[in-house]
């Protein structure tokens, strides 16, 4: 690898130069998995972005495919921005927001077999947006079959009301129809049209159907059936990238009646632009951009921007509130187990950059579970979790505050609530050098943090109060470095 940043993810992808930010085109085609993002070879910056590309048997080992889609001198001449891949009757098919003249539009590239060739159309498939509204920004797509017509999504906003998207219908996939707003203003209690919460615009739309329980089947949305429905966006306020949100409702073929809005990810903007797909073992898997949380200086010194989440694995519990979970391929990953399962209750002390934790507690009122990572041992350096039970559920909180000695990097909290399942919390943590994924409950809270000193490797975990440890494990994930990558030619 280029890279000699220790901070640098090891498992998690990375691009194999420059920027990376929102994950696009995910899917699986034939066993391999193929994972789509937006990509700047020529620096840490987002800058005439193109589509990198990579592919994978397992989810976790990547090899690089040559770039997929290099603005031209048409419609994308600014920048190939974020889409999706769908199947056009066995032909591969971009369907992305392509730049120029300061603005987005719709714009489609058809795809060799093997998916490393692709050809752009001339020409946007829908050439401006609808001009009965007062759009504040207009780009990114969902694509999907539904009763025999194409359907797509577009992510917009409407000056004065808030995020929205616009419904299209086509036969073709090259002429669009469009059938209006898939929501407008308030929907039954909940609010659209506070920008601090669900945005000006809503980013990266996501679109489909899922059932409830815990192997709930999922699907493209199905304006006959009465499955709930889910969009996920990533709400975008006047420039700032807030938070991804996912609304849940049902759909009637024309408007999507939103029940109720929950986060993705409680670490906000580090977990943005998410895009899920089905994939071929029936799973709705998701991958979010880790945003970095250091300044431009910073990033610009060490030469690389933006990570993947692992993939998350997601379902939508009795309740019908949507979870995730790192897919179960990851476990394959582990090496040296660090922890046994035994005498744990008040707490555990371990080391390490790159680990898998998994630990279970019982928490009552009162108590509390302190998780200290990349701690140095005068504390200087710690980031420190803390869970404490709020009722039925659990509140969540990630203290960044000295998470590093730099001044170049984000140090706020993180922090929100974890509705039940039952009395024990399960938790789950994966570190990777500057990123840490949490998992409460199947809740996420994904963050980056910047710990300057090598002795910043101090992980504990205890119990104070009414509460205790009952289980805890921990492996080292430190052979997961990708193999050796393709660079692009
Ligand atoms: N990133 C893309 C846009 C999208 C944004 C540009 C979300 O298409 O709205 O790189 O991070």
């Amino acid at each position: 690898r280029a890279q000699a940043d220790p901070l640098r993810p090891a498992y998690h992808f990375t691009s194999p130069a420059g920027w990376l930010n929102d994950p696009n085109g995910v899917g699986q085609r034939d066993g391999i998995y193929h994972l789509f993002y937006q990509y700047n070879p020529s620096g840490p910056f987002h800058d005439r972005i193109h589509w990198g590309h990579a592919v994978s048997r397992d989810l976790l080992h990547w090899s690089d495919r040559p770039i997929a889609l290099t603005p031209g001198d048409g419609p994308d001449a600014e920048g190939c921005w974020s889409g999706v891949l769908v199947d056009d009757g066995g032909t591969p098919t971009i369907v992305y927001s392509g730049r120029a003249d300061g603005r987005e539009l719709p714009c489609l590239a058809v795809g060799s077999a093997d998916l490393d060739t692709w050809v752009t159309l001339e020409q946007p498939i829908i050439t401006a947006p609808p001009a009965e509204y007062d759009i504040t920004e207009y780009r990114d797509h969902c694509v999907w079959r539904e009763n025999g017509h194409w359907r797509q999504l577009v992510g917009s906003g409407i000056a004065g009301r808030g995020g929205t998207a616009f419904l299209y219908e086509s036969e073709d996939l090259r002429t669009w129809t469009e059938l209006g707003p898939l929501t407008v203003g308030d929907a039954g209690d909940v609010r659209l049209d506070d920008p601090e919460w669900t945005g000006t615009m809503w980013e990266c739309v996501d679109f489909f159907r899922m059932t409830r329980g815990d192997d709930g089947l999922t699907g493209p949305p199905d304006g006959t059936s009465d499955d709930e429905h889910l969009l996920i966006f990533s709400a975008w306020h006047e420039g700032h990238t807030l938070h991804p949100l996912v609304a849940v409702g049902s759909y009637d073929g024309q408007r999507f009646v939103i029940d109720r809005i929950q986060r993705l990810d409680l670490g906000g903007r580090h977990a943005y632009a998410p895009q899920t797909f089905r994939d071929e073992a029936g799973r709705r898997v998701l991958w979010s951009w880790m945003q970095e949380g250091r300044d431009d200086a910073a990033t610009a010194a060490v030469g690389w921007s933006g990570a993947m989440t692992v993939p998350r694995r997601l379902w939508l519990d009795d309740d019908g509130v949507l979870r995730s979970e790192p897919v179960p391929e990851l476990t394959t990953l582990r090496g040296e187990q660090l922890l046994p399962a035994d005498e744990v209750s008040s707490g555990v002390d371990l080391a390490g950059v790159d680990l898998d934790i998994e630990f279970t507690a019982t928490i009552d009122a009162g108590g509390r579970v302190d998780v200290v990572l990349f701690a140095t041992a005068d504390g200087a350096e710690r980031t420190v979790l803390e869970l404490r039970r709020d009722g039925d559920g659990l509140r969540v909180k990630l203290d960044r505050s000295r998470s590093t000695l730099s001044t170049s990097c984000d140090t706020s909290s993180h922090a929100g609530a974890v509705p039940a399942t039952d009395p024990t919390a399960r938790v789950r943590i994966l570190l990777d050098r500057s990123s840490v994924e949490v998992f409460v409950d199947g809740i996420a809270l994904t963050t980056r943090v910047y710990p300057t000193r090598t002795d910043a490797r101090q992980i504990s975990i205890s119990a104070t109060g009414p509460a205790r440890l009952d289980t805890a494990r921990a492996w080292r994930l430190d052979d997961a470095e990708q193999p050796e990558r393709v660079l692009h030619p």
